[in-house]
């Protein structure tokens, strides 16, 4: 086996630098250069002070104007400007759960979906109250489909997956008002609270925001990944291999980038039928290669191996090589520039959801009754396209690590269940990670989470931070482009134990894990809310009392924001390398770094200096302890 080293952001950069040069010959824009027409940004944006909803503005505050025409101050229209932001998270990560549940919905035993772990549905259903007793697998996944389609629009009550949290936490959620009730009500809400004339007043606007982003990680997100598992299985840990060297000079390549894991299920599946492998083969390619980018990557990656291509600010590169025979999309995260760029290479830029649509794409409508003859005609497209490669743009950077992925709860619970001399749990629970933290073997754990965002140079700061925290014995669960950041550097290979410090090493050998453990996708947050929730309940603390935080050094989407909301309402302290817009009222930046915490328990920190970032996350990891005596 050759010798374990990490890749380094260096040499990441080199690989692109080269790209960039078979961009510049063929004319290709990038975002490396649109970032320079940007700067500076505006910075009545950047503090979150302009307001334009409604006609009379738009309105911006200077010390000359600190009011709007209808007199809202600087305070009012940030925290206005902030629940929007976290709105648009909280709809789009919902959408996307509601998506999912159609797709559960359209299963059948012999159609294109199916039920893949019917264990975990009827888990749920039992949760849920719902008969399963000698019920056909499929009714009952109708029925759960239809339930879960309802708690969008439910007329009374909160989110059913509330229940799943400890009893201390839901009580805040009660005593706060800010237990979510139906999804769309608390997306609407928001919208309503901000138009011209309703709230301005930052405490109600911030509540709102907690209560619309617990809508989503405790009601679409939870959804969405719940029902992913029930369609597509529930992650295990699997191999697989990060960056764009996956991509294979020989082969079709297929990338896959988005979300909904309901079209990449389909293209892998398909990419893998022997008719088409042999109908590439009779177009001159040795066979089929499909990767993917940003979330739809990690959940192929987390249940099928597929290779992950790159995160979020890798989207172009893929292309760049010059070898993409096809770029198909869902929603969410996709640059419109795909279109242009690829209309410089051979490359097929392919839209597939009336929620995307984007110029210079081919558009195949993509739908859950038509899926298999969707999926294939994009694989039958991308090996057409192949002959039409032009070999002097060809450039597949040499640059790729072993990540092994697919960590569940579930899967969680079970490689640590070994570690430690307790009794293994018929149940599963989260005991022995408990021992290993209590012990002080571990010193805690650390979600990180979200985006790459130009304002930091790209995957710097998930790995940097990631280097530190192993280093202090604290184990990371990861999810989205913080994830494939840390698979592409080689922290998800098991090798990397031998980064860590003594105490983690040693878990991480007898449970044969990597340090960075890969959670999924940005919807699989939820799975951390329902781990945390877990080692609450197992350990007798309470969420907030856990040396257990949140953070998103790169974070750049509204979905980031919502995230953000829940994971602080959930009762995590949250650390956060980009400032959200908020900087623009001391009042609204007090509440969301410390007002907060008298409601839930927890708030943020925002620290753009990373190497602070990562002491302050470790300081309050300490202080947890010594709070709980351990
Ligand atoms: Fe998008 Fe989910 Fe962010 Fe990556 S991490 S840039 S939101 S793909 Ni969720
Ligand atoms: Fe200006 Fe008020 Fe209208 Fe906003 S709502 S644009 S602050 S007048």
């Amino acid at each position: 086996m050759s010798e374990f080293k990490l890749t380094t952001v260096e040499e990441m950069e080199a690989a692109t630098e080269r790209l960039l040069e078979t961009g510049a010959k063929v004319g290709a824009d990038a975002w490396q250069f649109r970032v320079k027409n940007q700067t500076p940004h505006c910075k009545f944006g950047e503090q979150g002070i302009c307001c334009r909803i409604c006609s009379m503005g738009p309105c911006r505050i200077t010390p000359k104007a600190p009011r709007g025409i209808c007199g809202c101050d600087a305070h009012g229209i940030v925290a206005r400007n902030y629940l929007k932001f976290t709105a648009g998270g909280s709809a789009t990560h919902s959408d996307h759960g509601r998506e999912i549940c159609h797709t559960l919905y359209c299963t059948s035993p012999d159609g294109n979906y199916k039920v893949k772990d019917p264990d975990k549905l009827i888990r749920i259903a039992k949760e849920w109250g719902v008969e399963t007793e000698g019920k056909d697998i499929y009714d009952l996944a109708h029925e759960m489909a239809v339930l879960g389609l309802e708690e969008y629009g439910k007329v009374f009550g909160t989110q059913r997956f509330l229940k799943r949290a400890p009893e201390h936490t839901q009580e805040i959620w009660e005593r706060e008002e800010i237990a979510p009730r139906a999804i769309d009500r608390e997306v609407s809400c928001s919208l309503h609270m901000t138009h011209m004339g309703c709230s301005s007043l930052p405490e109600a606007l911030i509540r709102q925001s907690l209560r619309s982003g617990l809508s989503d990680g405790w009601g679409g997100s939870m959804a969405g990944t719940e029902f992913s598992d029930v369609l597509f299985g529930t992650p295990k840990p699997i191999d697989t291999e990060a960056n764009l060297g996956v991509m294979e000079k020989d082969n079709v390549n297929i990338v896959v980038h988005g979300h909904d894991p309901s079209l990449s299920e389909m293209i892998c599946e398909y990419a893998d039928d022997p008719e088409m492998i042999a109908y590439a083969k009779s177009k001159g390619a040795k066979g089929i290669t499909v990767s993917g980018v940003c979330c739809t990557s990690n959940e192929v990656a987390m249940r099928r191996g597929i290779p992950m291509a790159g995160n979020f600010l890798q989207q172009e590169n893929v292309v760049l090589t010059g070898a993409c025979e096809a770029i198909v999309v869902d929603v969410q995260c996709i640059f419109p520039a795909l279109g242009p760029l690829s209309k410089c290479f051979h490359t097929k830029f392919v839209t597939t959801s009336p929620i995307a649509q984007m110029p210079d794409s081919e558009f195949i409508r993509f739908n859950a009754e038509t899926a298999g003859e969707n999926a294939k005609a994009i694989v039958k497209m991308a090996i057409d396209n192949f002959e039409n490669r032009k070999p002097e743009l060809v450039h597949i950077p040499d640059i790729k690590q072993k990540a092994t992925v697919g960590y569940s709860v579930e899967a969680i619970v079970k490689v640590l269940d070994g570690v430690t001399n307790s009794q293994v749990d018929e149940t599963g629970t989260t005991k022995p990670l408990i021992e290993c933290i209590t012990s002080g073997v571990i010193r805690g754990a650390v979600a990180m989470v979200g985006c790459n965002n130009p304002k930091i140079r790209p995957d710097t700061a998930h790995i940097e931070l990631m280097k530190k925290l192993i280093a202090n014995d604290v184990i990371i669960i990861a999810s989205g482009c913080s994830a494939q950041a840390a698979a592409k550097a080689g922290l998800m290979d098991k090798r990397a134990k031998d980064l860590c410090g003594a105490g983690l090493k040693r878990v991480c050998e007898l449970a044969d894990i990597p340090p960075v453990l890969h959670m999924g996708s940005c919807v699989d947050i939820s799975r951390m809310l329902v781990l945390a929730a877990t080692l609450a309940k197992d350990s007798g603390l309470n969420i907030s009392q856990l040396p257990v935080v949140g953070c998103a050094p790169e974070w750049m989407s509204e979905k980031a924001v919502s995230i953000g909301n829940y994971v602080v309402a959930t009762g995590l302290d949250t650390f956060l390398g980009v400032d959200p817009y908020v900087s623009g009222s001391d009042k609204v930046a007090e509440l969301l770094t410390s007002g907060i915490r008298d409601w839930v328990e927890a708030a943020y920190t925002v620290e753009k200096d990373i190497d602070k970032l990562g002491d302050a996350m470790i300081a309050r990891i300490e202080e947890k302890r010594e709070a709980i005596g351990i």
